[in-house]
C-alpha cells in the first residue's frame, strides 16, 4: 500500500498534520491535496480538537506544486487556473477560516505555494534553518495561494516586491525580523514550541479565538466604521459563550479559567 502523503496525529485537545512526501520536499500532488483537505475537515468536525499544527516530514516543509506533474509539450499547457480554483484556493480559505488556531511549524524550506500555505496559518513558527522562497518567478509564474495578498500586508510593498520578483530565499530569522512570521526558533526546539502553543490553545476559549480570527481577517478590507459594527456583532456572540461566563467567574475567584471551547 502507498504511504500516506499526510499523517495525522491526535493529541490531547489538538492534532498534528504532517505533510509526508519528504523525497519531494513535501511538494503538493493531487493525492496530498485530497488527504490534507480530509485531515483539515476531520479536525474541524471533532469538537475536542481545539488547535492544529501543520508541519512537514524530513528536511522540508513544502516545496509547492510537484513540478513533475507539470512537465508538458508545447501547446499542451496545463490549466493552472483550474488547479488553483479546485485545490489551492479552497485550502487557503479553509485554513484561514478554520474555527481553531492553526500553527504552521515550518521545519525546513517552504517554497512556492508551500511558503504561502505556511503564511496562511495563524501562528507561524520556523526552524532557524528554514527558508521562505517565493519560487514562482523562477518558473514564470505568479505568487499564488494568497501570496500577493498576504506579502504586502505582512512586510510592506518594497519587501513584498523584492520577495516576489527576485524569488530569493528569506531566512527564518529575517522573516521574523520583517514580521512575516511569529517566531524563528532553534531547529531542535521547533516541535516542542509548536506542541506547547497547541496545548495552550487546547485550553483556551476556542469560539472567542475563532471570532477573533474572523475580525482580524475582515479588518484587512473593512473601513473603521464597518469594523466597529463587526466587533459589535462578534462581541455579542462571544458574550453568549459559556467560556465568557467562566472567564469572568474565574477572574473574581482568582483561579485559572476552565474553558470548554464550546458554543453553548
Ligand atoms: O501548478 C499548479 O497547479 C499551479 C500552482 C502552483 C503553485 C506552486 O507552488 S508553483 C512553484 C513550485 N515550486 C517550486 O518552483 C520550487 C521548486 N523547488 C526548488 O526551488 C528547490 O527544490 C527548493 C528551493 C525548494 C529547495 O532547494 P534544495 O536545494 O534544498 O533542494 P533540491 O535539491 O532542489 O530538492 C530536493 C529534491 O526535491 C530534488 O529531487 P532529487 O533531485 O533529490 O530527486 C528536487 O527535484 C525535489 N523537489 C523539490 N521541489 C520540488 C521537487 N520535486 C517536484 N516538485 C517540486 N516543487
Amino acid at each position: 500500500m502507498a504511504e500516506a502523503s499526510v499523517v495525522v496525529e491526535a493529541r490531547a485537545g489538538y492534532r498534528v498534520v504532517t505533510l509526508n512526501r519528504p523525497d519531494r520536499l513535501n511538494a503538493f500532488n493531487e493525492a496530498m491535496h485530497g488527504e490534507l483537505r480530509r485531515a483539515v475537515e476531520e479536525a474541524d468536525a471533532d469538537e475536542a480538537c481545539r488547535a492544529l499544527i501543520l508541519t512537514g516530514a524530513g528536511r522540508g516543509f513544502c516545496a509547492g506544486q510537484d513540478l513533475s506533474d507539470r512537465v508538458f509539450e508545447e501547446g499542451k499547457a496545463p490549466d493552472l487556473s483550474s488547479t488553483l480554483e479546485r485545490l489551492y484556493n479552497p485550502l487557503v480559505r479553509r485554513i484561514r477560516s478554520l474555527r481553531m488556531p492553526v500553527i504552521g511549524a515550518v521545519n525546513g524550506v517552504a517554497a512556492g505555494a508551500g511558503a504561502n500555505v505556511a503564511l496562511a496559518c495563524d501562528i507561524v513558527l520556523a526552524a532557524r534553518s528554514a527558508k521562505f522562497v517565493q519560487a514562482f518567478a523562477r518558473i514564470g509564474l505568479v505568487p499564488d495561494s494568497g501570496g500577493t495578498w498576504l506579502l504586502p500586508r505582512l512586510v510592506g510593498r518594497a519587501r513584498a516586491r523584492g520577495l516576489a520578483l527576485l524569488a530569493e530565499p528569506l531566512t527564518a530569522e529575517r522573516a521574523e525580523e520583517w514580521g512575516l512570521i511569529w517566531k524563528a526558533v532553534d531547529d531542535a526546539a521547533l516541535m516542542d514550541e509548536a506542541h506547547r502553543l497547541a496545548a495552550h490553545f487546547a485550553t483556551q476559549p476556542t469560539v472567542g479565538l475563532a471570532l477573533t480570527k474572523q475580525a482580524l481577517d475582515a479588518a484587512e478590507t473593512n473601513d473603521l466604521d464597518a469594523q466597529l459594527d463587526l466587533e459589535r456583532d462578534l462581541q455579542g456572540e462571544a458574550g453568549r459563550t459559556p467560556d465568557y461566563a467562566e472567564g469572568v467567574r474565574a477572574f473574581f475567584a482568582k483561579r485559572p479559567p476552565a474553558f470548554t471551547g464550546r458554543r453553548g
